[in-house]
Order: structure tokens, then sequence, then C-alpha cells
């Protein structure tokens, strides 16, 4: 009697741990993105935009340095846009297109990065996880 509760109360904690790391496993967010500068001053990262998302989805980057971002659609149909309100970044991209966008943030903070595309009465496609978000320091 006493062994069979051990076994259980064992099972059980082996469960819960199990549990708890495949908890950790979903929560891990992916790590912030250092934009390089390149040897011209320039900050350059490639952003792939899919249906809904922004990889990498947190970029960090010096203020004052002008940054570049090469912004590539993988999907088929669906056209996105890349919006940085703070910084009067908004660039559309239609379905597996490439655009450079530039631009030169002057001050420091995080600033939210979004796509506001979306098929009525759907939600839009920020709503279903399409945003990231630009660190500048
Ligand atoms: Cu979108």
């Amino acid at each position: 009697m006493r062994a069979c509760r051990l076994i259980c109360v064992v099972g059980l904690m082996l469960a819960l741990q199990i549990a708890v790391v495949q908890a950790a496993d979903v929560a891990q967010p992916a790590p912030p993105f250092m934009v390089p500068v390149g040897a011209d001053g320039v900050q350059r990262a490639t952003i792939t935009l899919d249906s809904y998302s922004y990889t990498p989805n947190h970029l960090i980057v010096e203020a004052g340095k002008p940054v570049e971002l090469t912004l590539t659609s993988v999907t088929t149909i669906t056209p996105h846009n890349f919006i940085i309100k703070e910084l009067s970044v908004e660039q559309d991209l239609s379905a597996g297109k490439t655009v450079t966008i530039k631009f030169t943030p002057t001050q420091t903070g995080t600033f939210p990065i979004y796509c506001d595309k979306r098929l009525w009465p759907l939600p839009s496609h920020r709503d279903k996880g399409m945003e990231g978000k630009l660190e500048v320091k």
C-alpha cells in the first residue's frame, strides 16, 4: 500500500516536471537580433514576412546611424505591410516581393512594428500575431 502510494507520488512529480519543461519551451521568446553595423556605418538586417509573423521580430539598433532593412515576403497570395508609426515608416509588401527601406532613428526607445492589413470582418494581421519591436539604443 505504502509502495503504491510512493510510486503514484513519483509518477505525479515526473508528470508535473514534464509539463513545466514543455511550458518553458513554449513561453521562450526568440532572442532579440542585434543588427550589425557595416563598414559604411549602415545597420543592415533582413526580415522575413509570413502570415502572420516577422522573423526576426525583435531588432536592436543604435540611434543616429542609418538602418537599412530588406523586407522579404514569403507568402503566395496575402499582402502585408511593415509599420513603425513613431518613426514614420510604412511600407506595403505584395506577396513574394522584396523591398529595401532606409531610415535613421534619432530617438532612443522601443517602438512597435506591426502589419495593419485585414480582410474584413476578420481580425487584423497584428491581432493574429504579426507584430514585433524595434529597440533603439
Ligand atoms: Cu500582414
